[in-house]
């Protein structure tokens, strides 16, 4: 089915080198679960948890829903649960409605560690490994202002509400715009994880504000639809437009000019501590509740500097 072909295809050349994944006793079987399959944020994380598992001598799989779902994402933590691994590093869809399909798993006995995204009731995971999305946004929000001269209209878009980290960027990115009386916010759009839908809705927000002076796409699928729309509205470097990540496209689009800044994150990090923390906890070790990776805020300026470079999403 559709699930079976993206697990395949999320696997199949990912971290440049062959996936023959480290073989582990059953004590050491750790699954990751990626909010969507064949994303650059969630490529990335995978080749930091699959080092990080190589060299604990762990074994990893990796298992992601084809598109951004509940529905779907339950039925690969149902089928996860039911294979019974040591530990579930996963990365819930809604922060509500996984909670159910996510008990499963610590029913059957498998630790659960969230990466990226995480619920609302954060007792079921032994850890939660993620930016400080809220601090994300407000860093999105000062960067817009930045390049806006500190005022007009601006327009914020995340996927669907829900999700822990684009709620979190949304909210800091408000929090932070109330602050600068010449903004106003006129737009809070929810595409869903379609950037085509995203397109439209930028589109139409052009239309109806043609003075817009900002945009700022709270993940990779807003941003891409963002972008795509300023190039059909010809609008690209004087509509200002500031994305979450930092996928190869993305930081080509910032050289050329499409994007004005990236807030990028640590996805390699974030699978190297889900995998430090999992092991931790199979093997009744001290396991750190929660774990906040760091966020930098890109741009023309800095995205040759040495410094920058490890927060370029790897592939
Ligand atoms: O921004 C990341 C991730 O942190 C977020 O939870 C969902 O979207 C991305 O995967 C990018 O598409």
């Amino acid at each position: 089915g559709v699930v079976a072909v993206a697990l395949a295809l999320t696997v199949t050349g990912a971290c440049g080198g062959s996936d023959s994944s480290s073989s582990g006793t059953g004590a050491k079987k750790l699954t990751l679960i990626q909010g969507i399959a064949n994303e650059p944020f969630y490529i990335s994380m995978y080749c930091g948890a699959k080092a990080e598992a190589a060299k604990l001598g762990a074994s990893l799989s990796v298992q992601a829903p084809a598109q951004w779902d509940v529905a779907q994402q339950t039925q690969v933590v149902t089928s996860v649960a039911a294979s019974r691994p040591g530990a579930v590093m996963i990365a819930p869809v809604d922060k509500d409605a996984m909670a159910g399909p996510i008990r499963q798993l610590s029913g059957n006995g498998s630790k659960v560690i969230f990466v990226d995204t995480e619920l609302t009731d954060p007792s079921m995971g032994a850890s939660r490994i993620s930016s400080d999305n809220k601090l994300g946004g407000q860093l999105a929000a000062q960067a817009l202002a930045g390049q806006i001269g500190d005022k007009g209209k601006v327009m914020v878009l995340a996927p669907t509400r829900g999700i822990a980290t684009t709620d979190d960027r949304v909210t800091g990115f408000k929090e932070e715009i109330a602050k600068h009386p010449g903004i106003r916010l006129v737009s809070e759009q929810y595409p869903g994880d379609d950037a085509g839908k995203a397109t439209e809705l930028v589109n139409g927000e052009l239309s109806k504000n043609p003075d817009l002076a900002g945009i700022f796409a709270s993940n990779l699928v807003t941003g891409e639809g963002s972008g795509a729309s300023l190039k059909q509205a010809k609008k690209v470097g004087s509509v200002k437009l500031v994305e979450f990540d930092a996928s190869p496209k993305q930081v080509e689009d910032l050289k050329a000019g499409t994007i004005q800044a990236l807030i990028s994150q640590e996805p390699l990090e974030i699978g190297r501590e889900g995998v430090d923390q999992a092991m931790n906890a199979l093997e009744g070790k001290p396991v750190t509740k929660q774990i906040r990776t760091r966020l930098v805020a890109v741009t023309k300026n800095n995205v040759d500097d040495p410094a920058i470079a490890k927060y370029l999403y790897k592939q």
